[in-house]
């Protein structure tokens, strides 16, 4: 039995799968949303759609293969005709925060490849102001508490993302910091200042490169465009 959250997500999931046509170079995004749109393009695929994926985590990947989605990478590709992601808040201009789920940095890549980038959400991840969500910056390993010092003087006190008390490796072999602004009244600017810190992979901040959300509210599902 899902929950009423969960419940959301498959729907604008399996709504998201809809726009991918035959032919079409796909990126796959992450988390739990798009675990259902990627269940429902191994179902549209095994009825003879035929469409390449890119993923952007392993953990994408992997659902790929249980659900026959063929795959290919970006020494094949590239450009995507559409990439479909989830996030973790979405502003009234369509910026956003992803990151939650660790996989920005390949997220951002499949974003700013695709002509068209989806996402799927539901009704509590849009905002009117981005920041209540920590915001995820990727850093290098290499000297991160310094790296984290600088970005604290823009205004957070970044806190390093861990799991089962190790810290957390994304799949780019680097770190995650959780950056709490609370409010960021400028995402570009600071998305601009976070990237010139050096040790900075990148941020969480996806600024103007969404084309379309689908948003699940309860009984309807509404398209932000
Ligand atoms: C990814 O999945 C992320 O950028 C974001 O953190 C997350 C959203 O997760 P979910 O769909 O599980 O709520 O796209």
């Amino acid at each position: 039995m899902l929950s009423e959250q969960d419940r959301m997500k498959k729907i604008v999931g399996e709504e998201a799968a809809a726009f991918v046509k035959d032919g079409m170079k796909v990126g796959l995004g992450s988390g739990s949303t798009v675990y259902w749109m990627i269940r429902k393009l191994g179902e549209l695929v095994e009825n003879g759609l035929k469409i390449e994926g890119i993923p952007s985590s392993t953990q994408t990947e992997n659902w790929a293969h249980e659900f026959g989605v063929p795959l290919t990478d970006f020494s094949k590709v590239n450009k995507l005709d559409i990439t479909i992601d989830g996030a973790d808040e979405v502003d009234e201009n369509l910026h956003m925060i992803k990151g939650g789920g660790a996989a920005l940095f390949r997220e951002k890549i499949i974003a700013q490849a695709a002509k068209e980038l989806i996402i799927i959400v539901d009704a509590s991840k849009m905002v009117t102001n981005l920041g209540k969500y920590p915001l995820p910056v990727e850093i290098l390993p290499f000297a991160w508490e310094r790296t984290a010092n600088e970005i604290s003087k823009l205004g957070c006190v970044p806190k390093l993302r861990k799991k089962d008390a190790e810290i957390l490796i994304s799949d780019n072999g680097n770190y995650i910091l959780d950056c709490p602004f609370n409010v960021i009244t400028d995402p570009t600017n600071l998305n601009e200042e976070i990237k010139r810190i050096v040790g900075v992979v990148e941020t969480g901040l996806f600024i103007g490169m969404a084309t379309r959300i689908i948003v699940g509210d309860g009984e309807n599902i509404n398209i932000v465009e």
